[in-house]
């Protein structure tokens, strides 16, 4: 006999304490994993030690405790790296999230080197983290921001991605996973034909790093980001990852604190990598945190994660098609764990409610991605998404729970 163990969700679910509460006198059916996920009983005991135990300021002092805080803080770095298969771990810095390693490319990496004319490409179904901070430096700059359309499926339009990349393109930025359609864009290919032109690309994996291997130095991307509350982590901590040779080129983002080797009237000298960009006081807690939720992921292995949640999808996107009235609103080949849908004549906001009153969270809105809203024509749409934890039974829950709301609205 060879092979992996089998996947044991019900062992992972006790890993969770959330998952044993219930809602509304129901159990909780918790399907909104794509805004954040819960923490496993791993990174709460782990935020907890280190503040019982290690807690202090890093980087300062010669006392032990900040000494401990330090190792546990550059321990999360580690992880980080190892989790990107990054070539060193000073190509890993700490931000808040995604949004804030975005906006750090758009303003530290993009800014100095635009000019009216430049173009920079992204495509329709990004995260509003990945528009608005282009618009920005769009207007300080005279830039103008480019978007690769997509099809009905939710797929990206290749063809139009190859047409719009030019001698104007300046940088590619496109998503990962789509938090919206579900869709895992071709971004090895996408590397690749942006790096036939010399334009580098920022890959933002806010949901992908939850769901599938990310290996940066195979996919030869310029800048991945990702958020630690989407993978099992505390909020307030993420990751920008970058080529060391950019970073290296970049100024800093924010001063103060941690990014100087020396400051004086005269001038001041920033720091290495990364703490370049590591300016002040940084979530030490949430990057012990981050460090633990990877090393919790990396225990199952994101192959079996990815396979499990794949199987969720395929037996979800089955009898979700079942339903009458019910859209899926994007059906690429490729997609990851998680399905937007809408039903005839009922707002996406009644079914959040009336699932939640069963115990069942979903999110519904535009995603934070309001044109593709605007794509498929659409205000809104219900969206359930999966993480390690789910079950088929959560599935069918979800089902029973949508055949409910469409009885209340007949
Ligand atoms: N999407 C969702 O429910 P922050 O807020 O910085 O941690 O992540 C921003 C972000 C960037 N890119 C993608 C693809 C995302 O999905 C998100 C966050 C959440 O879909 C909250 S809107």
């Amino acid at each position: 006999m060879s092979g992996a163990a089998p996947y044991d969700v019900t062992a992972r679910r006790l890993d969770f304490p959330i998952l044993g509460r219930s809602v509304h006198g129901q159990p909780l059916v918790y399907l909104d994993n794509a805004a954040s996920s819960q923490h496993p009983r791993q990174v709460i005991d782990a935020v907890g030690h280190f503040y019982e135990h290690s807690y202090s300021n890093i980087h300062r002092g010669v006392h032990l405790l900040s000494q401990e805080a330090t190792l546990a803080y550059e321990t999360g770095r580690l992880a980080a790296r190892g989790l990107l298969n990054a070539a060193c771990s000073h190509e890993v810095v700490f931000t808040s999230g995604a949004t804030a390693s975005i906006n750090l490319v758009a303003q530290s990496y993009a800014r100095p080197r635009l000019k009216a004319g430049d173009e920079i490409l992204i495509t329709h179904m990004e995260h509003h983290s990945n528009i608005v901070p282009w618009q920005m430096v769009c207007e300080q700059t005279g830039a103008v921001l480019k978007v690769v359309p997509i099809n009905d499926s939710g797929e990206l339009e290749m063809d139009a991605f190859e047409q719009l990349l030019n001698e104007r393109t300046r940088l590619v930025s496109v998503v990962h996973v789509s938090n919206a359609l579900g869709t895992v864009n071709p971004v090895e290919r996408i590397v690749e034909l942006a790096h036939e032109q010399g334009v580098p690309v920022l890959l933002d994996g806010a949901q992908a790093v939850p769901h599938l291997p990310v290996d940066v130095q195979a996919l030869d991307c310029d800048f991945y980001v990702f958020s630690g509350h989407k993978i099992y982590g505390p909020t307030g901590i993420g990751v920008l990852y970058g080529k060391e040779a950019l970073l290296n080129a970049m100024p800093p983002y924010q001063g103060g604190g941690d990014m100087i080797l020396s400051v004086s009237f005269k001038g001041t000298t920033y720091n290495n990598l990364p703490y370049k960009f590591e300016a002040g006081t940084p979530n030490i807690a949430g990057a012990v945190g981050l460090g633990a939720a990877i090393e919790y992921v990396q225990s199952i292995g994101l192959d079996a994660i990815a396979a499990h949640e794949h199987e969720l999808l395929r037996y979800a996107t089955e009898r979700l098609k079942e339903i009458k009235g019910l859209r899926i609103v994007g059906e690429a080949a490729n997609k990851a764990g998680l399905i937007s849908f809408v039903l005839d004549r009922v707002h996406p906001h009644d079914i959040g409610t009336i699932l939640d009153s069963q115990g069942i969270a979903i999110r519904t809105g535009h995603h934070c991605a309001q044109p593709v809203m605007e794509r498929y024509g659409v205000p809104a749409t219900a969206r359930a998404s999966f993480a390690l934890y789910n079950t088929r039974n959560e599935v069918d829950a979800l089902v029973e729970g949508i055949r409910k709301v469409i009885g209340m609205f007949e």
